[in-house]
């Protein structure tokens, strides 16, 4: 039996020195061709679609990451598993990430910039932080996190999932109703959903126009819940004051990408937060004694869902 591994995105040295230090009597190797019958398990991240062709036995393949949409959109046999990577490290950078914006804003530190550019000493009038309204859409694991540390610094919270089981101490929205109500209050909106079917084309035109004249995002999804030019125009339009980019169509970004220049956007590199090797590996290889041995998995997705 054997490991598969496949990113032509991470030190894959790094990931088979944590594993052959979990788990030291399994094989583990990078090449298809190897022992395809073997391969019991797959570790990967945004693997082409042929790659699984000869592996009869795989049952498990496992994203290296939070996200799954890079293994969902491949056609994979329904009986294999999917697992993904949950981490409280993840939640903690994608946490700092978004409270940093959220912070910058509120607190007007580019305006204090500008000012001091021209040594000019005004004070801005800042409002409280329970009159700034986050609105958060998809609160798992890492949209909870970073919800407790906006309440944490006395922002007001409001959130927006699938279901509506167990509701946290913040107004938690459904629907499309729960969807408006959320875009037409928050003076920033953070979107980190997964991308399945039911998220897809989701921040739009008519998304954009339902939002405060002045509100700002944060988008660390995925791209295809994101409408570029209908972001450009509402950046152009003054309906967002600016919007922080971490996920592109195809990365890097094209050089001569429009986006790079466009007045109010923030482009970071796919950096919101980042799997730990050492973590994510012990993730992967606990998931392994499971799958051989019968037991539940870790953060397995519903395949029905895609998330
Ligand atoms: P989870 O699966 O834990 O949470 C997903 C949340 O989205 C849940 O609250 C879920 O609702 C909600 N959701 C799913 N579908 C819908 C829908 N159709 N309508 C409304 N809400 C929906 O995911 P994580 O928090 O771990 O990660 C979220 C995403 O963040 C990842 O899929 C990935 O795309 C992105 N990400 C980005 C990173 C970056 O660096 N840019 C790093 C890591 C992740 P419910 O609770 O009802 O199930
Ligand atoms: C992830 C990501 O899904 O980095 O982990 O986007």
């Amino acid at each position: 039996m054997a490991i598969f591994l496949y990113s032509k995105d991470h030190d894959l040295d790094a990931w088979v020195a944590e594993l052959r230090r979990e788990l030291p009597d399994v094989r583990i190797s990078s090449d298809p061709s190897d022992h395809p019958d073997g391969y019991r398990m797959a570790l990967v991240w945004n693997a082409p679609a042929t790659l699984f062709s000869g592996m009869d036995n795989l049952a498990l393949v496992h994203s290296t990451g939070a996200g799954v949409d890079h293994i969902t959109r491949l056609p994979l046999d329904e009986r294999i598993r999917i697992c993904r990577i949950v981490d409280p490290s993840m939640a903690t950078q994608m946490t700092q990430y978004c409270l940093l914006h959220v912070l910058r804003r509120h607190r007007h530190l580019e305006a204090y910039a500008d000012q001091q550019e021209d040594r000019v000493w005004k004070r801005i009038p800042t409002c409280n932080a329970e009159d700034y309204h986050v609105g958060i859409l998809g609160l798992g694991a890492l949209g909870t996190h970073i919800a407790q540390g906006l309440r944490h610094l006395g922002y007001t919270v409001m959130g927006w999932k699938r279901s509506s089981s167990a509701a946290p101490e913040f107004p938690v929205f459904t629907g499309r109703e729960g969807l408006e109500t959320v875009l037409r209050n928050a003076d920033h909106l953070i979107a980190l959903l997964p991308n399945t079917p039911a998220t897809a084309g989701l921040l739009d035109r008519a998304a954009f126009s339902m939002m405060k004249p002045g509100s700002c995002l944060i988008h660390v999804g995925r791209p295809q819940q994101l409408d570029y030019d209908a972001l450009s125009a509402a950046l152009d339009a003054g309906v967002l004051a600016e919007a922080v980019i971490d996920v592109f169509d195809s990365e890097p970004l094209d050089s001569d990408s429009p986006l790079w220049t466009q007045p109010g956007l923030k482009i970071t590199p796919h950096v919101a937060a980042f799997p730990r090797v050492d973590r994510t590996m012990r993730i992967v290889s606990e998931n392994y004694r499971r799958l051989i041995s019968g037991a539940p998995l870790l953060h397995e997705i519903d395949r029905t869902e895609g998330y």
